[in-house]
């Protein structure tokens, strides 16, 4: 079933026959696909911005900035270059080689704000670490302009299958997230581009989702695995936590589907057990974001994590040296 190079290739139905399998088979076949593809016991760190918080028109069913939802929450206009840069310094000395500025825009418009955008992007190339953004639907054109900016990846979620689309969105269609992923595509931008588990859809609707993602072309370079965090004020506040195996056997399914992407464990750690986490790390998860906060929600505390990693053996992948800072700026 496992093929040795990256393909895209999978049919839906190898994709649920490998996540039928024994759970420890699936988790030993994804250790063995990520030992061989990435240093086993290595951690990317990653911190979030939020760099406009909440007034977003679209609808999402779990999201804290949606103007659909009653969630309680500071709003924040476009912050200023410096005090973002500043925020990137931070994480830097803190030990993250990616700094990801997040928009609660449902698409770029062109004007004041994305050429602000991209000022920040630059700054945060330029102090040597990767940038990443997610600023909801791009167009082909800004899409290039990131990349002039020195954009590294663009963060673009599927979130979950096609068939469960419109039961957490209705305000813009599966092929309107497939249309940026192209555009980001076209630019030469890698793609960040994963989903959320726990927002009550079904198995069959989790292996569609990692079947789409892993027929993406190219494969995306990270996929985010969002727990739902479940915002009081939306549709989703009382959502049932989804089973932890199943967590897992995603992560693991992933890995096997997407040898070389990086698989980042994103919103929900807080309430995921170090136990259950050391577990996902095993079956190929390879970085986190750390950082009290995630965009509005809490994430665990910097000793906790790094506490995690040293108990485990793991460490944080090492910040860029000079010379691979000047490459990631060309
Ligand atoms: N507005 C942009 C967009 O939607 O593409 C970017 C920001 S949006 C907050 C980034 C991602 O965060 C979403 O695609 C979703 O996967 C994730 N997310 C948002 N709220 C979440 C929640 N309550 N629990 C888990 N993941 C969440
Ligand atoms: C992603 O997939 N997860 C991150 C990042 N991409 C931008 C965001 C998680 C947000 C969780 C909810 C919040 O904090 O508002
Ligand atoms: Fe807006 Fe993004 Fe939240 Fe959807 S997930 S409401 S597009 S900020």
């Amino acid at each position: 079933m496992t093929k040795t190079v990256e393909t895209n290739s999978y049919t839906l139905d190898d994709v649920r026959a490998l996540y039928s399998r024994p759970l420890l088979d699936l988790v030993y076949e994804a250790a063995s696909v990520h030992r061989a593809n990435h240093r086993a016991n290595e951690m990317q760190m990653c911190t979030l911005l939020s760099i406009k918080t909440g007034g977003c028109t679209e609808d999402c069913g779990y999201c804290s900035q949606s103007l659909h939802n009653d969630a309680e929450l500071d709003k924040e206009l476009l912050m200023k270059v410096d005090d973002v840069l500043e925020q990137a310094r931070k994480a830097k000395e803190s030990g993250s080689t990616r700094f990801c500025m997040g928009a609660a825009w449902p698409k770029v418009l062109d004007g004041r704000a994305f050429d602000r955008v991209c000022d920040m992007v630059k700054g945060v190339t330029d102090m040597g670490m990767e940038a990443c953004c997610t600023l909801g639907m791009l167009t082909e054109d800004q899409a290039f302009k990131l990349k002039e900016a020195g954009l590294t990846a663009y963060n673009h979620n599927l979130d979950t299958s096609r068939e469960f689309y419109d039961k957490v969105i209705t305000t813009r269609n599966y092929d309107d997230r497939l249309d940026t992923l192209k555009n980001v595509a076209k630019a030469g931008i890698s793609a960040c581009c994963g989903g959320i588990l726990g927002l009550g859809e079904s198995e069959e609707d989790r292996i569609s989702l990692l079947h789409t993602l892993s027929n993406l072309d190219p494969q995306p370079e990270s996929v985010p695995i969002n727990m739902l965090v479940p915002v009081k004020g939306t549709p989703m506040e009382n959502n049932k936590m989804l089973d932890i195996f199943e967590w897992i056997r995603c992560i693991a399914v992933a890995r096997i589907l997407m040898p070389k992407a990086m698989v980042r464990l994103s919103a929900g750690r807080l309430t995921i057990s170090k136990e259950a986490q050391a577990m996902a790390f095993m079956a190929g998860a390879n970085a986190i974001f750390t950082g009290e906060k995630l965009l509005t929600t809490p994430n665990p505390e910097k000793d906790a994590d790094y506490g995690l990693l040293e108990e485990l053996g793991i460490t944080p992948r090492a910040p860029f040296t000079e010379e691979e800072s000047k490459e990631v700026a060309a």
